[in-house]
């Protein structure tokens, strides 16, 4: 039974129904969630949350965006899914749509993120030996310490997250782990007519939202071109208005070999997610060689239009570049001996903990959650500060009272 030290009875029943019967993949807060719109959620007693999580920006346009809901259940009603072993009305115009959004020849429709960048890697491998010229099984792709793109077996094997990878072995070969936001680093791995690809997040979200230096992206772009190197872009965290941008690799006009986005694709309804690239890259895969029984199903593709077109029509990157920036200066202004330090872009933030106590983070978020604002610690002192991008300045002056008067608990 976990004991959550929380009184309520109703919260305590549902807790415990998870504990009986589900795995326990996971640590939640003990707060039980039961309603959202846009900013807010509430729990099953009607207390009402600010959600500083976003499902892990999954969640950019809000909750139960009305028109990305009112999208869903009109395609719900009239076809679900088809399979690709037919065509459908709606998968060519969501095609059309994300393609010239981004600006790329093709893109190749799945449904989790993990699942985009498994695509990625059959796509870069397969280029690798059929464009490049790479000798077959010798393809090699550079991944980063700090990483997180995922949870399958290959994408854990380069996980450097021993709680990912614990006794999940065996790995599967071809990648090599150099530091992040470290371009002496990659220059020296692509010292090697092997490697096909580089595989980076723009930037590293779970790792703490690490924020590499200005130029990074630019600089690690020109020296992949220089060796014929695929630059694949992971933004399925960073991606669709959360750093501020379109995209996070928008804000050094880098354009990714291979871009991944999932998450906010649909507006956190249900999983979708693509890869784009150019007709190079992505006819390298013909008919029946990859795909997957809901990838590009008439359902994913109305909600992605929709969740596509509100991030446009309601300029939700403007927003996020405007209210992270007031964010991150209200919240230096916080005079604090607790934060060791705020960074971040756009909407996607950090707050890093200076504290003797190993579970002060967690402390900090039981109170903040007493407070009415939900955020969660990711590797122990950083807690993660992501509301959905349709947040106001008076919310944003709101939520840096919650933070500031919740500190107080680590005193
Ligand atoms: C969990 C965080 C973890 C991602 C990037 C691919 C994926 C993710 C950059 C895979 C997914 C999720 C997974 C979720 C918690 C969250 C997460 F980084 F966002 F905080 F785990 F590290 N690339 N991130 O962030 O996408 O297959 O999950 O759709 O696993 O607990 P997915």
């Amino acid at each position: 039974m976990i004991q959550t030290g929380i009184t309520n009875d109703l919260t305590q029943q549902y807790i415990s129904l998870e504990d009986r019967y589900g795995a326990h993949n996971y640590h939640p807060l003990p707060v039980v969630l039961q309603r959202g719109e846009g900013v807010y959620v509430w729990d099953v007693n009607g207390k009402r949350y600010y959600d500083f999580l976003s499902g892990y920006s999954a969640v950019n346009q809000g909750h139960c965006h009305p028109r990305i809901i009112n999208a869903l259940i009109k395609q719900a009603q009239q076809l679900t899914l088809t399979s690709r072993a037919f065509y459908n009305d709606l998968l060519g115009e969501f095609e059309k749509l994300i393609t010239s959004l981004f600006g790329y020849d093709k893109v190749l429709p799945m449904n989790t993120g993990v699942e985009a960048v498994e695509t990625a890697i059959k796509l870069c491998r397969r280029w690798a030996y059929e464009v490049k010229g790479i000798a077959p099984g010798k393809a090699k792709i550079i991944v980063c310490n700090g990483n997180f793109h995922g949870r399958t077996t290959t994408v854990i094997s380069f996980s450097t997250d021993e709680a990912s990878k614990r006794n999940f072995g065996p790995f599967t070969p071809g990648f090599e782990l150099i530091s992040y936001d470290d371009l002496e680093a990659l220059t020296k791995a692509l010292d090697d007519n092997n490697v096909a690809g580089f595989l980076v997040e723009p930037i590293q979200g779970e790792a703490g939202v690490r924020v590499p230096q200005k130029g990074y992206l630019a600089k690690a772009k020109m020296l992949c071109e220089e060796k014929k190197v695929l630059f694949i872009a992971d933004e399925i965290q960073t991606g669709l208005a959360r750093t501020g941008k379109m995209l996070c690799c928008d804000h050094e006009e880098v354009k990714p070999d291979i871009l991944l986005l999932g998450k906010a694709l649909s507006g956190g309804t249900m999983p979708v997610s693509a890869v784009l690239a150019s007709d190079e890259i992505m006819l390298t895969i013909l008919p029946g060689e990859h795909g997957s029984t809901y990838g590009g199903n008439p359902l994913a593709c109305r909600v992605g239009i929709e969740s596509l077109k509100v991030l446009v029509d309601e300029n939700m990157a403007s927003n996020s570049e405007e209210m992270g920036i007031l964010l991150r200066t209200e919240l230096r202004r916080i005079n604090s001996i607790h934060i060791e330090t705020i960074r971040g872009k756009g909407l996607l933030n950090a707050i890093i903990i200076k504290h003797a106590e190993k579970e002060a983070a967690w402390q900090l978020c039981l109170e903040l959650m007493k407070n009415g604002l939900l955020a969660k610690p990711t590797h122990g002192d950083k807690i993660r500060l992501a509301p959905p991008l349709l947040i106001t300045a008076e919310q944003i002056f709101e939520c840096v009272k919650i933070i500031e008067d919740s500190l107080k608990i680590l005193n």
